[in-house]
């Protein structure tokens, strides 16, 4: 199922966090795009399949940022 999770995350401070964030989401298998706005602190992922939560977070918590919630 495709699908669109829009995520806060708290400790994105510049481009160079944006940059690790979206790598790091991309890994996820069945992740197949990734937008973030800096200035909202939201994460945007396009998803081509179902994906747990959890597996999103992880992802993002560990490059030392904090999912915070659902948007
Ligand atoms: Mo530079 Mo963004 O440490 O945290 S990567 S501000």
């Amino acid at each position: 199922n495709m699908g669109v999770v829009k995520l806060k995350v708290s400790g994105m401070t510049c481009e160079h966090c944006v940059n690790t964030v979206k790598r790091a989401l991309m890994s996820v298998d069945g992740v197949s795009d990734v937008s973030v706005s800096l200035e909202k602190g939201e994460v945007e992922v396009i998803t081509q399949k179902d994906i747990e939560l959890q597996a999103l977070k992880s992802a993002i918590e560990e490059w030392g940022y904090k999912v915070l919630g659902e948007v």
